[in-house]
């Protein structure tokens, strides 16, 4: 007699049909039927975490470093909650994360019995960190959940769904037997009229401009071929820094100043071909600076356009396939025009970039020096996970980058804590590429303890720690904006070293800013964590115009 599997069972199964090879995660009573059904699985690797927010930043680390969904389990309640804030980013940052939040047994969800671990409304408190989830009544229905998840996570927006599983349903037996081959969902494909439509505006344009966002790093490999193409100058926001190298003689680089330093090119343009780009507060100064000229936008979300900025033209479609369809198009040559391709740039890219990189090195020299010398001994494949702080604020501008998702920091939510865990998640997904930390002495207390999830994986994860004994980036904030009232930005901060070597790790200082990039690298070659105490660069932060 065949016994039909459990929820658990099927759940697990759903997921690696999807290619799920990580779970991020805290046991409890509610989920250990699912621990359970991945008992000696060696296709799926379990981490175990220390607060389930680092579970939901490392699944978020994990999905920015591979483009691959990431995967959190919790318990109900505490758990679902502790999550959010991890969600919350992902959320903001469009990136794709399955949360598995674990729920009691059907019977009491709805009850006002104050079970143990119940939340009075659980889909009320991640509906707003989250795009799409289900509470499945049936273990077929969790394999439908987890298929519904993976084709928005392919079609849509990446943004992060859940599935609520109550635990009699991750018990029960399947009715039926469970459909194995997940969909093969392909995205939106744009309307050849419309490529065609949109390449004529571009390209007829005097002054025009790629502005490219997190939404296009898929599309790397068209994109450069459109700008070598096109000779059309490129400008990308941090989200998409390096799907052009920031060094190619037609890129502008990092369009993220929350103030004048290099906007002169989205200014002066008078035809900007935006993909993937939501036009966000950090690439539009808080919506305080316009785009004067048309803007041609490609977006997979059709919220997203014109949401921020009138558009003239509106697209449709994922950004892969319209790249591709670009590049056809004029390959083809069936979108030819007047213009000799490819053209001679209308501004003097290289002068623009080092400008602005001089007009940053005015306002944060030692900031950007340290990124300058960190950058030249980290390889280009390197993965920098940013905290929000008074270094990781410069870095936008001055960390060049020469290929996609290789610079991250949570740009959207803004949440301290985020950098340690999404760098833990990363470095599970890529071994084989350097990965890098940066916080402050604050930020880094925030999530500090998944240093124990790094050392119990054998992680050789380099967390540096920029310890200036407070909230030094809002300290400076407050010291411009109400001088002579400095309040609750101070801290009383540990020895970092020693803090490393107590949870097992390796704990080093650098007195001098000089000296870091040596010990970084070093302790790159290293196996199992390194935390590396250095002095903090003191700047007004980037948003203060001055
Ligand atoms: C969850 C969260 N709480 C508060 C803030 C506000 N905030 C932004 S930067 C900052 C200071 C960060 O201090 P630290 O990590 O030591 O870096 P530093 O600015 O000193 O370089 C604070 C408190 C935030 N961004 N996120
Ligand atoms: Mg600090």
């Amino acid at each position: 007699m065949t016994t039909h599997p459990n929820g658990a069972r099927v759940l697990v199964d759903a997921l690696k049909a999807h290619g799920v090879d990580v779970i991020f995660g805290i046991p409890g009573i509610h989920n250990l039927a699912i621990y359970d059904a991945l008992y000696a699985d060696e296709r799926v690797r379990l981490v175990t975490t220390r607060d389930e927010r680092g579970a939901a930043h490392m699944a978020d680390g994990y999905a920015r470093a591979t483009g691959r969904p990431g995967v959190c389990l919790t318990v109900p309640g505490p758990g679902v909650t502790n999550a959010l804030t991890g969600i919350g980013e992902a959320y903001a940052d469009s990136s794709p994360v399955l949360l598995l939040a674990t729920q009691l047994a059907t019977d009491t969800i709805a009850s006002d019995k104050e079970d143990f671990h119940q939340l009075r409304d659980t889909e009320a408190v991640l509906r707003s960190v989250t795009v799409w989830g289900t509470r499945p009544a049936t273990a077929n229905e969790i394999a439908h959940g987890v298929d519904e998840a993976f084709r928005r996570f392919h079609t849509t927006r990446p943004r992060p769904c859940y599935l609520d599983l109550p635990m009699d349903v991750l018990a029960a037996r399947a009715e039926v037997p469970i459909p194995a081959v997940p969909a093969n969902d392909t995205p939106d494909v744009p309307e050849p009229a419309l490529v065609s439509r949109a390449l004529t505006m571009w390209l007829s344009a005097e002054r025009p401009l790629l502005l490219l966002g997190g939404g296009a790093r898929e599309a790397a490999g068209p994109l450069r071929r459109l700008v070598e193409l096109t000779g059309i100058p490129v400008i990308m926001s941090s989200s998409g820094k390096g799907i052009v190298p920031e060094d190619h003689p037609l890129s502008l680089g990092d369009g993220w100043m929350a103030h004048q330093l290099g906007r002169e090119a989205l200014e002066q343009a008078d035809c900007v071909l935006a993909i993937g780009c939501r036009f966000g507060p950090l690439t539009t100064s808080w919506w305080s600076r316009q785009i004067p000229g048309w803007i041609i936008q490609v977006d997979i979300d059709s919220e997203e356009i014109g949401k921020h900025l009138p558009v003239s033209l509106g697209v449709v479609a994922d950004a892969a396939a319209a790249a591709q369809a670009f590049v056809h198009a004029l390959e083809s040559s069936s979108a030819s025009t007047s213009q000799p391709r490819p053209r001679a740039p209308w501004l003097n890219v290289v002068a623009i970039r080092e400008a602005r990189r001089d007009a940053i090195r005015q306002r944060a020299p030692d900031a950007v020096s340290t990124l300058e010398r960190l950058r030249a001994v980290l390889p280009d494949e390197t993965l920098l996970f940013n905290d929000i702080n008074g270094i990781a604020c410069w870095g936008a501008g001055a960390f060049t980058c020469r290929l996609p998702r290789t610079f991250h920091y949570p740009i959207g939510f803004g949440c301290l804590g985020f950098a340690l865990p999404a760098a833990i998640g990363a470095k599970i997904a890529r071994p084989e590429r350097p990965v890098v930390a940066l916080s402050g002495d604050g930020g880094f207390l925030f999530t500090g303890q998944e240093l124990a999830t790094a050392v119990h994986e054998g992680l050789g994860v380099v967390a540096v720690v920029f310890n200036d004994q407070a909230y030094g980036t809002i300290k400076a904030d407050q010291a411009h904006r109400h001088p002579g009232r400095l309040v609750g930005a101070d801290l009383s901060s540990p020895d970092f070293v020693r803090l490393a070597e107590a949870f097992g790790a390796r704990g080093c200082r650098v007195d001098r800013l000089e000296d870091l990039h040596r010990e970084v690298a070093h302790a790159l070659t290293l196996d199992g964590p390194t935390v590396i105490e250095a002095p903090c660069p003191q700047a007004l932060p980037p948003w203060i115009e001055l």
